[in-house]
């Protein structure tokens, strides 16, 4: 089944219920580079040493004198004495920004673009790369980190293919991932790292495509966007319902995939797809709401434009389920990281904005309302995104500028 993963709850209605930590919510925002700063710091054996010179211009002082200098511009006033101290330390003070851009840089970022946008040869080339994912093996890296009673997965099916341990590790993670601060972080990571393997493993030359869901909000029954059935650069159409919903045409009409069973790609679009699915316990307060009315254009425009400094009710009036099996799901999460772009670039307060629990409501109902984007512990950029092996863990931090170095694209 496929259903939608964003959600659509009414914006004032989740302001009323966040004002009790809006304000914790507000100064964490600008102390995470701050700490940031401290953890690269004190990860340079460069400054190390500088420490224990500068304890001895100091007259011996130990190195936990010196650690508020960094992260405190006061006592950095304070205790720069000379000019030649202020050199030394602003020099120090760059060694770690050096260390990370000697690592990558971003010179050249790709442009991701919509799908729709892309021509015939380069939507072929996306889908065969897809496919091509598909003939590689399951691979023994993967290593579900959720208790299965919570995941509700099942084992690891190690006849499936590489393209299904994806899917696998995306819906083990599932109460760590969504609606938790993780959310936005994860799937950017998860979706660079997929256009990396499809560049690796299957030779792809392009860039992830998004699809712009706002534009089909108008009529989603008739678009365009499920109306392309060629079999070799066509997405194909909504699933034939005397079939299961089986996709029937298209260049995925063969597309096998794993979970929970074996199975030919299905698609059940559902305008209501909440009301499908009932209220999952008290969680979905909104049963009937209509998904195409959720995200139209003046929609996502609104929420890029609002919730300056916000992070946590930008995310909220994001979020809901998932659905990996269908590859659409990566345009889809390309779509969902370009807004989360476009509202990090529609103030500076936004940039770096970042607050989130690492509990979710998907775990504890009663957190749904108080902590839309997940509830205690709370979870600082320093943070690492969880993986289950699948490829290498990162820090938050590291994908909150898509030009940093560490990632390096941006949408047209
Ligand atoms: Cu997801």
């Amino acid at each position: 089944m496929y259903r939608f993963e964003t959600g659509g709850q009414d914006a004032s209605h989740r302001a009323n219920n966040h004002q009790s930590y809006d304000e914790e919510r507000r100064q964490s925002i600008f102390i995470q580079p701050k700490s940031v700063l401290e953890s690269l710091y004190s990860d340079i054996e460069g400054c190390q040493k500088f420490r224990n010179f500068y304890d001895v211009l100091r007259g011996g002082t130990d190195c936990s004198d010196f650690q508020p200098l960094l992260i405190c511009e006061v006592a950095l006033c304070r205790a720069m004495a000379t000019i030649a101290l202020k050199l030394l330390i602003l020099f120090c003070a760059f060694l770690p920004f050096g260390s990370l851009l000697s690592v990558a840089q971003c010179i050249e970022p790709s442009i991701r673009r919509e799908w729709r946008q892309f021509s015939t040869e380069e939507k072929s080339a996306w889908i065969s790369a897809v496919k091509c994912l598909t003939t590689f093996p399951h691979t023994d890296l993967l290593a579900p980190s959720v208790d299965p009673s919570l995941s509700l997965m099942p084992p690891v099916n190690t006849s499936s293919t590489y393209y299904d341990d994806f899917v696998y590790m995306h819906m083990d993670l599932n109460i760590r991932i969504h609606s938790t601060g993780y959310f936005l972080p994860f799937h950017r990571w998860y979706v660079a790292v997929y256009e990396q393997v499809l560049k690796e493993k299957c030779n792809y030359m392009g860039v992830s495509p998004y699809w712009n869901w706002s534009i089909d909000s108008t009529d989603v029954f008739d678009s365009d966007f499920f109306k392309d059935s060629d079999p070799t650069s066509g997405l194909g159409g909504w699933g034939d319902p005397s079939k299961d919903f089986s996709v029937t045409d298209g260049a995925f009409s063969d597309f096998m995939v794993a979970y929970p069973n074996p199975h030919i790609l299905r698609r059940n679009f559902s305008v209501q797809p909440w009301s499908y699915v009932g209220d999952l316990n008290g969680f979905n307060t909104y049963p009937e709401t209509y998904a195409n009315t959720t995200f139209t254009p003046d929609v996502i425009s609104a929420m890029i434009n609002g919730y300056v400094g916000d992070y946590v009710g930008f995310q909220a009036d994001f979020e809901k389920s998932q659905g990996a099996h269908e590859p659409l799901f990566w345009m889809h999460h390309a779509m969902v990281d370009k807004v989360w772009y476009d509202w990090q670039n529609a103030n500076p307060v936004n940039f770096w904005a970042f607050f989130g629990g690492a509990t979710s409501a998907l775990q504890n109902v009663s957190y749904a309302d108080k902590y839309p984007n997940g509830g205690p512990p709370f979870l600082s950029i320093n943070d690492t995104i969880p993986a289950d092996g699948l490829f290498n863990e990162t820090m938050i931090y590291n994908v909150m500028n898509t030009t940093g170095g560490y990632l390096c694209y941006v949408y047209e």
